[in-house]
């Protein structure tokens, strides 16, 4: 089987302190959760960047900094911006940080609820703008699927020569409003994939380490961190995004499955070798 893949998803732009103190907002924050993670095992840090004051922004200036923090203590590592940014942000807001050319970027395939009131909007038209957008900048997009019709517009589009083979598909599962993380919810969008695609999956809360699980096994990659789950066990926070990435370090290891370096999933990823 492929060396497992682990995304580390540090901070997204919802979760806050109050949550669990150690969600980073500064620059410095965000550098030792991303390095912390890193030296655990994770290859990528799937970035979204926030003000001092914890509020969540898509300026590439900010993204800047934050990068050029990671890249110093942890140079090899791949950054993966999101364009999902928060819920209610422009489309040229969200993507912003594509003007700094990152190596991969999010492209989220779809619309949902998000909560209360909250609707992420992703229309057709959007989709298309995004992965145009990425295509011309040579990202390679992150396929941010939150229910199974997500997975079939990212199939019309490869079909239509929008989004390029191969295609990396991510799992978003037990949003509230998207999809549930029940092992049958994964297998039935595992197997909904086109031929020579890589995944990795994100379980919401309390899926995120069941999932990692099923994923381990089945020869998919994972993404644990704060934005998804704030929690290392039941009741119990985690200490920070690499306790989380450690649990799934130890979860490989279990199921003999070896942790790929960032070199190894630029590989697997089909990114260029830097
Ligand atoms: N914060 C969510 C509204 C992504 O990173 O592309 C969107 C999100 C997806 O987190
Ligand atoms: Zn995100």
């Amino acid at each position: 089987m492929e060396k497992l893949i682990i995304t580390a998803a540090i901070c997204g732009a919802e979760v806050m302190k109050e949550h669990n103190e150690a969600v980073p907002y500064t620059i410095e924050e965000i550098k030792d959760e991303a390095y912390k993670a890193y030296l655990a095992g994770a290859s990528i840090i799937h970035l979204h960047v926030r003000e001092d004051d914890g509020k969540p922004t898509q300026r590439k200036e900010r993204f800047k900094e934050a990068i050029k923090a990671i890249k110093e203590v942890c140079p090899d590592v791949i950054i993966q911006p999101s364009t999902g940014g928060a819920v209610g942000m422009s489309r040229e807001e969200r993507l912003d940080p594509t003007n700094l050319y990152p190596e991969m970027a999010t492209l989220d395939c779809g619309t949902l609820n998000f909560g209360g009131d909250e609707i992420f909007i992703n229309t057709e038209n959007d989709i298309i703008f995004f992965a145009n957008t990425l295509n011309e900048k040579n990202i390679k997009p992150e396929c941010e699927c939150f229910e199974k019709g997500h997975v079939d517009t990212v199939n019309r589009m490869i079909k239509k020569g929008i989004i390029k083979t191969p295609t990396h598909f991510s799992f978003v599962l037990g949003v509230n409003g998207g999809m549930s993380g029940e092992s049958r919810d994964f297998h039935f969008l595992r197997e909904s994939l086109p031929e020579n695609s890589t995944y990795s999956v994100a379980g919401i809360g309390r899926y995120e380490f069941t999932l990692a699980k099923e994923a381990i096994i089945s020869g998919g990659h994972v993404r644990v961190g704060l934005e998804d789950n704030i929690y290392i066990s039941k009741g119990v926070k985690a200490k920070g995004n690499y306790e989380l990435v450690e649990k799934v370090v130890a979860m490989a290891k279990e199921h003999n499955r070896e942790v790929a370096t960032p070199a190894e999933a630029r590989k697997i990823l089909n990114l260029k070798v830097i």
